[in-house]
């Protein structure tokens, strides 16, 4: 297949980038580099140190023989994005990923939110006016997020919600209670996709990805240069990744309030399989379609409890926890049961979070804790003033 993977430079990204031309695909990454320069803004950085993406694809060049084609553009420019699906050969399939993807980064302050809603909303519907008037057929893959849903006290469906009321029944979008800003432009680029599918009769497959969490991949271990990023900061460090760095520098884990919220997770092993199956089986023309894409629930607190077992039993590495005063606005103890039966019944089969896991995770982050500040860690951003909670 031919394949553009917009945001192909990031974490999930640049390790699906890799995994699907390992098989054979005809890759080509779209990215303007923003995610680094937020990082330099920020005074951030990776914890395993990464490679501009022309030496990541030379090395992939050099280590395979497959080649990656590389664009720097931003996709918030309408006309550059045209100019790449004008080509005449089409691409099979378009996977977004380029968002401004931080919760954190969202509630910073009136400019980091209005940024990651032209950044998210703008980009999504330049893709869709794009496939509408230059690659109609081309299958879309977003990335969505199981945030988009909150924590309802009912089963989180895949997408849609068959409700009867008043004596009659439809199939409706599933409630959205997202927690963040950057959650609720996600919340609109489902909405904005659905109409575009309905109106101009596109094909798209929204993925709502859980939390993330892991380094290596088959193709990322191949080689120091291909070295994915793997965030540890407060802004964008995802939880259960930045409690495995935590065990390494010695510090307690950082769990927010009491630790009873709990999410959808995946190993970023299964987020490029995903992909791959939603790319190879795409949505028929006109058809929106909605995947859960994770392969386990745990509370923040159970996360906390596996890890600081293994780093104290396995790796007789001493690991406290701490309560901290949850810096976000959301429900501590509450009800949480998602669906995730439309990729397994496509084929995948789930990476489940194993000791063994924690351990090479910890290991990693000890291999490279001279990379890490300190101050990163602490979570700084706060939703609100009072910080009260519910
Ligand atoms: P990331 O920040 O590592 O990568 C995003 C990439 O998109 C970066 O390389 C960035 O430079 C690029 N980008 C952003 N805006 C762009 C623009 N306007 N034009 C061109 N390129 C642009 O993020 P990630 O963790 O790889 O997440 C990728 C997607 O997956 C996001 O949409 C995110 O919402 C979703 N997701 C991520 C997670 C997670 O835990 N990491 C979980 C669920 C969903
Ligand atoms: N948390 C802690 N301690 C920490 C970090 C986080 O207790 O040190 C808690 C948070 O309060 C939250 C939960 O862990 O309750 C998850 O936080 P997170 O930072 O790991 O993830 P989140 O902000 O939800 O965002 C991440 C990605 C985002 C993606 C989302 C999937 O950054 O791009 O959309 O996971 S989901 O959570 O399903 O919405």
């Amino acid at each position: 297949m031919k394949i553009l993977i917009v945001g192909g430079d990031g974490y999930c990204g640049w390790a699906t980038a890799l995994y699907l031309s390992a098989k054979n695909h005809q890759i080509t990454i779209v990215d303007n580099f923003i995610r680094r320069q937020w990082d330099e803004e920020h005074q951030l950085n990776s914890l395993v140190p990464i490679s501009s993406l022309e030496q990541r694809v030379q090395q992939w060049k050099h280590l395979t023989g497959k080649t990656i084609h590389t664009i720097n553009i931003d996709i918030t420019n309408y006309s550059s994005l045209c100019e790449i699906l004008k080509c005449e050969e089409k691409f099979d399939t378009l996977i977004h990923f380029a968002q401004q993807r931080s919760a954190p980064f969202s509630m910073i302050d009136h400019d980091h939110s209005i940024r990651t809603h032209i950044n998210n909303t703008v980009g999504n519907l330049n893709i869709l006016w794009a496939l509408h008037e230059y690659s109609p057929e081309t299958h879309l893959v977003k990335l969505g997020t199981m945030g988009e849903y909150g924590t309802p006290n009912i089963d989180i469906e895949e997408g849609f919600l068959h409700i009867e009321y008043k004596g009659r029944s439809d199939r409706l979008p599933f409630p959205k209670q997202p927690g963040s800003f950057y959650h609720l432009t996600k919340v609109s680029d489902s909405d904005q996709i659905n109409f575009a599918c309905k109106t101009w009769n596109l094909r798209a497959t929204d993925l709502n990805q859980g939390v993330v969490y892991g380094y290596e991949t088959d193709e990322i271990n191949l080689s120091e240069i291909l070295a994915n990023r793997f965030d540890y900061d407060h802004i964008f460090g995802t939880v259960l990744n930045r409690f495995c760095i935590q065990v390494a520098l010695g510090h307690p884990l950082t769990i927010y309030g009491k630790g009873g919220q709990t999410r959808s997770f995946i190993n970023i092993r299964d987020t490029v399989k995903c992909i791959e199956i939603a790319c190879e089986k795409p949505a028929q023309l006109g058809e929106y379609r909605v995947f859960n894409q994770f392969t386990e629930i745990f509370s923040v607190l159970q996360l906390a409890q596996m890890v600081s077992k293994v780093a104290n039993e396995s790796l007789k590495i001493p690991c406290e926890i701490q309560h901290l005063n949850n810096p976000r606005k959301e429900k501590e103890i509450h009800y949480y049961n998602s669906i995730n039966t439309n990729l397994r019944s496509l084929g995948l089969q789930p990476t489940l979070l194993t000791d063994q896991t924690i351990i090479s995770l910890i290991q990693l982050a000890q291999k490279y804790q001279n990379h890490v500040h300190l101050q990163l860690i602490p979570p700084q951003i706060r939703w609100t003033s009072e910080n009260q909670q519910e």
